[in-house]
């Protein structure tokens, strides 16, 4: 159903500083227009909150419309990028969606533009580069960097805004990627949102008393000041106009300190009773609105002013009116679109640079697969840390960026989440990133942009998000602790991520370019210990996709085994030997996708065998073998002559010394005499 149809003064969604010079009547009107529909609406939402209409809770914007409204106004929305925060509902208004499917997201029904999957304000428009926020502060900001630096390698023009608050100043993504975007001299506007207030927490208990945040540019090499967005809003569009014009023609980024005020408290539960005497009368006392309304009935009069607020609140009724009887939301498709749809990518029938086989290892064949796509694929960008000159820390890029050069194979500061958050973005606009993680054990700096940003998108926003993130995982070389985990536990538990763990040069081969046309976050598992175990033939093979298939290794008819990544080397020794010793033999199943799980095979398998052996290298307790085990047994109850056994790590931190690790992993011995006891 249509939405009814705006106010004239509201087709108009841009301005000029200028305008302020020809007709600064008019303009202010324009403005006005927009900063009294942003209030009436978020007063109006709070409402419908308290009468039970919307749930979860409402952030308004009260007190932030002298920032986000001249700014919404003053960028070219055809070509920047945002992310507008909790506080900048009436930015959503500005930069495309209409106010009835501003409220449907409110009212979580079936109009919600995140089909009601996401909550208020968690909306955004990512065709439009207006980024879907996730709630986690600071993340962000590297979104925007990625989207932004996508737009300038695309040759368009664009500038960035990345919107945090007082309190998001304190995180550490807000360091990683004003650094970043320093550093690779992406054009994106940091604007600081100060309201004095972070939920309860005073700006004094934010940072040391005196902090000016905005004093912080000067720590990154960028451009910062403070304005104050409570006053004169003339001023503030000349002022914002002159930094975007600045930051656009100098793709230099820049920090902007902005004075809002928090008219409400926090959410709409929030009862403020921390703010001191006087304190919310203060903050009233520099509402802009009472001033800007004075300013433009003096300038166009009062019956003009007073029509168009009256056409205003009717349209925002119209509005509440149109949505409020849309239909709840239906389970329809919530499965299906945790994951994006993929199409198979046309590949050149060839390795690279030739049609032969090759006799690679697999960080031969993986450097193969990267030099293939870079190759052939124009949108592909390879980052990580000492990837370039370097070639990696396992030199898996070696000779990549003398061939291909900066643009395309980026070596990136020390700083995970918001490179993460960077690629996020480049995939989020037509890129497709490959990202290399030093160890896999660093990858948890980035949880957030991989299992929280990066993994629900599709779900929340509809838009695809292809990344590679690649893995070097796995223990056996006493790095200890830190540098030899196994995490697919940890990431594949959550929705939205797909996982490929070769175990040979030509599944790591099929594996890089299977994960690399998913237009899905995929996460490819490289155990560090098999990158230089021997090399083998590898060729392109036009079946590179059966590697989201499990490969049967072995026929046997004693048991079901299964298992990925360098337990499938020790497997298959560990079955020639039982089959010598005891004449026993086994189906024998490399797993090679951890995510999504593709077991049918395995399963007509264990209805056979009826018997089923996990093992992995990964801790035993809510260990990927777990999760086998039940998926394989609760269909195949019945047919079960034994118990399954699970072969995996002990519950400990990786410890360091060689005899200390032999004795946490599973080794050939140990996995023969396990597998001797369980046949009794
Ligand atoms: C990383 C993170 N920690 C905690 C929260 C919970 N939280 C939501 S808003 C908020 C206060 C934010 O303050 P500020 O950044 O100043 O923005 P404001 O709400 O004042 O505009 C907090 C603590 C969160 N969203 N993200
Ligand atoms: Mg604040």
């Amino acid at each position: 159903m249509a939405s009814p149809p705006p106010p004239a003064i509201l087709t108009q969604r841009n301005v000029r500083p200028d305008e302020f010079d020809t007709a600064p009547g008019e303009t202010l009107f324009r403005l006005y227009a927009w900063m009294h529909l942003a209030r009436i609406a978020d007063n109006r939402i709070l409402e419908l909150f308290r009468q039970g209409l919307i749930r979860g809770t409402v952030t308004g914007g009260q007190g932030n419309e002298g920032l986000t409204i001249p700014l919404a106004l003053l960028a070219d929305k055809q070509n920047d990028v945002v992310s507008f925060t909790h506080r900048d509902s009436c930015g959503h208004l500005i930069w495309g969606s209409d106010l009835v499917e501003h409220l449907n997201q409110y009212f979580a029904n079936a109009g919600s533009p995140t089909k009601a999957r996401e909550g208020n304000i968690h909306h955004g428009d990512p065709k439009n580069r207006s980024l879907p926020m996730i709630s986690h502060l600071g993340a962000m900001l590297s979104n925007v960097a990625g989207v932004t630096d996508s737009q300038r390698r695309f040759g368009r023009p664009a500038v960035g805004f990345a919107f945090f608050g007082d309190g998001g100043s304190s995180t550490g993504d807000v360091h990683e990627t004003m650094n970043l975007a320093s550093l690779l001299s992406i054009p994106v506007i940091f604007v600081i949102q100060n309201n004095a207030y972070a939920y309860s927490t005073p700006t004094a208990e934010q940072f040391c008393a005196g902090t000016a945040l905005w004093k912080r540019a000067a720590g990154y090499e960028m451009e910062g000041f403070a304005l104050d967005c409570t006053t004169d809003i003339p001023n503030v569009v000349r002022k914002l106009g002159a930094a975007i014009e600045k930051v656009r023609r100098t793709s230099r980024p820049m920090l902007i300190e902005a004075q809002v005020l928090r008219l409400r408290g926090h959410a709409a539960y929030d009862t403020c009773d921390y703010l001191r005497p006087g304190e919310s009368e203060g903050f009233f006392a520099r509402d802009p609105l009472p001033r800007v309304r004075a300013d433009v009935v003096a300038a166009v009069g009062a019956a003009r002013v007073e029509a168009l607020e009256a056409e205003l609140n009717a349209y925002l009724e119209a509005c509440v009116k149109r949505s409020l009887p849309t239909p709840r939301p239906t389970a329809d498709g919530m499965e299906a679109d945790v994951f994006a749809p993929s199409a198979p990518l046309a590949w050149r029938p060839e390795l690279t640079g030739g049609a032969a086989p090759q006799q690679l290892n697999i960080a031969q064949a993986l450097n193969a697969a990267l030099r293939k796509i870079l190759t052939e694929r124009p949108e592909a960008i390879v980052l990580g840390q000492d990837i370039a000159t370097y070639g990696g820390a396992f030199k898996v890029t070696e000779n990549l960026f003398k061939e291909f050069g900066r643009t395309r194979v980026l070596n990136t500061p020390l700083a995970e989440s918001a490179c993460t958050g960077y690629a996020i973005g480049l995939a989020l606009n037509g890129h497709r990133p490959i990202e290399e993680f030093q160890f896999a054990d660093f990858a948890t700096e980035a949880t957030t942009q991989i299992t929280l940003n990066a993994a629900t998108m599709h779900f929340r926003s509809g838009a695809a998000c292809p990344l590679v993130l690649r893995l070097p995982c796995g223990g056996g070389l006493t790095f200890g602790s830190f540098h030899s985990q196994e995490l697919e536990s940890l990431f594949l538990s959550m929705p939205g991520i797909k996982g490929l763990y070769p175990s040979t040069p030509q599944d790591a081969f099929n594996a890089l370019l299977a994960a690399y046309e998913d237009n899905n976050p995929v996460i490819v598992f490289e155990h560090k210990a098999l990158y230089r175990r021997g090399r083998s033939s590898v060729a392109w093979d036009p079946h590179y996709r059966d590697v989201w298939q499990p490969r049967k290794l072995r026929d046997g008819d004693f048991a079901t085994w299964v298992t990925y990544g360098e337990m499938v080397h020790l497997a298959e020794e560990a079955c020639d030997y039982l089959a010598g010793e005891y004449e026993h033999s086994f189906d024998l199943y490399d797993l090679r996708a951890l995510a999504p799980l593709r077991l049918d095979a395995i399963q007509a398998s264990l209805a056979r065998t009826g018997r089923l052996i996990v093992l992995h290298e990964g801790r035993r307790t809510h260990g990927f073998g777990a999760e086998l085990i039940a998926r394989l047994t609760e269909e195949n109850f019945a047919a079960l002559k034994a118990a399954p056994l699970r072969i995996a790590s002990l519950d400990l931190p990786v410890p360091f010394a060689p005899e200390l690790e032999h004795e946490f992993r599973p080794t050939k011995e140990k996995v023969i005499d396990r597998i001797a006891a369980w046949m009794g």
